[in-house]
């Protein structure tokens, strides 16, 4: 199988994501403001669901590769795979427990990972209906962390030290929808040392701690290298910090800047600002914090910096905000 040269990531405006759609090196187009979906065979796009905060029409982001790409469906999935590197998303529009619905994703998407020969998980999205919501004597949220725990101790070969980076964020629509990009090549676990590691995280958050890494440094064949980083809130060891939006939102960026400096010292691209994070997603709880919180990034971004705000649900009740993204140096060849 010939070797990956990786992916590439970027913000398009929708007529640019429109015109290059049908070109054969284009993984997938991520969609925002539209219906939820994870799509269809022989197409790239995928929507999020995810209502957008700020311009309208929101940008597409678009997943490209070294193709040739095939858009296939595989039982449930939807699968967007070029020699090994893919995309894989799959919607769950019925779950009466989202522990269940965790289990058979997570089952399902390391089985047909290792079936494309991309058996390692880099990178994965994760939005969850009414994330917040009581389900016995805990949330939704630790239910989901069950599964995914569950699921992942069942498959050998994983372990904390190779989770995937991840973010997982509420909203009100009524599927769940995950999708996940997967490679022939490891990733490198990029822990901040700022923060307790998820996995490691003490009971009181759900009964099974929760399965990601804080990053993950790649190198591709032709020594790109990239830094994936996971959906960063304002917790500091492992305690929610703050009660305001602009402490949450200074904190986020403090977490964020301590782990671009762990990435680099383990091989991801030289980082130092906030900059470095490009392009950049930024979930906002509540509509009405959106100005601050894009003022504040803004003191600390260069001007016009690729960053997208969607309208989520963190997943603990008392964030506010959470901020993810993509560091990648220069193709040297
Ligand atoms: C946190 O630091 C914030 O459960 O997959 C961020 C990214 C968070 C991923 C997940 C949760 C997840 O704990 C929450």
């Amino acid at each position: 199988m010939p070797d990956s040269l990786g992916a590439t990531v970027s913000f398009l405006s929708r007529e640019a994501a429109a015109q290059i759609a049908g070109e054969p090196d284009v993984l997938t187009l991520v969609r925002f403001g539209t219906q939820r979906s994870a799509g269809e065979e022989g197409s790239p796009w995928l929507d999020t669901g995810l209502e957008t905060l700020g311009e309208t029409p929101p940008p597409v982001q678009c997943w490209r590769t070294n193709g040739p790409v095939q858009h296939t469906r595989m039982g449930r999935l939807i699968v967007h795979s070029s020699p090994g590197l893919a995309m894989i998303a799959c919607e769950i529009e019925r779950h009466d427990n989202p522990a269940d619905a965790a289990e058979t994703l997570y089952c399902d998407l390391v089985h047909t990972a290792e079936r494309l020969g991309c058996p390692h998980l880099l990178r994965i999205w994760q939005y969850l209906p009414r994330i917040n919501e009581p389900l016995g004597d805990e949330d939704r949220y630790m239910a989901y962390c069950a599964g995914r725990r569950q699921a992942l101790n069942s498959l050998e070969r994983h372990s904390d030290a190779t989770l995937p980076a991840a973010c997982l964020l509420g909203d009100n629509s009524s599927s769940i929808l995950l999708y996940a990009l997967v490679s022939e090549h490891p990733g490198s676990q990029v822990e901040n040392p700022r923060q307790v590691s998820a996995f490691k995280y003490p009971p009181q958050y759900g009964r099974s701690s929760p399965s990601f890494s804080r990053a993950l440094a790649v190198r591709w064949p032709d020594s790109h290298s990239q830094l994936y980083i996971s959906g960063t809130a304002s917790v500091v060891g492992h305690a929610t910090r703050h009660d305001s939006i602009e402490a949450q939102t200074r904190e986020t960026i403090a977490n964020l800047e301590s782990l671009l400096k762990a990435g680099h010292a383990q091989g991801a691209p030289r980082a130092e600002t906030l900059g470095a994070i490009n392009p950049m997603k930024v979930y906002v709880r509540r509509s009405g914090d959106y100005p601050t919180v894009r003022r504040i990034l803004e003191e600390n971004l260069p001007e016009e910096h690729p960053a997208l705000y969607l309208k989520a649900d963190v997943c603990r009740k008392d964030l506010l905000v959470e901020i993810e993204g993509v560091v990648s140096d220069d193709f040297s060849g």
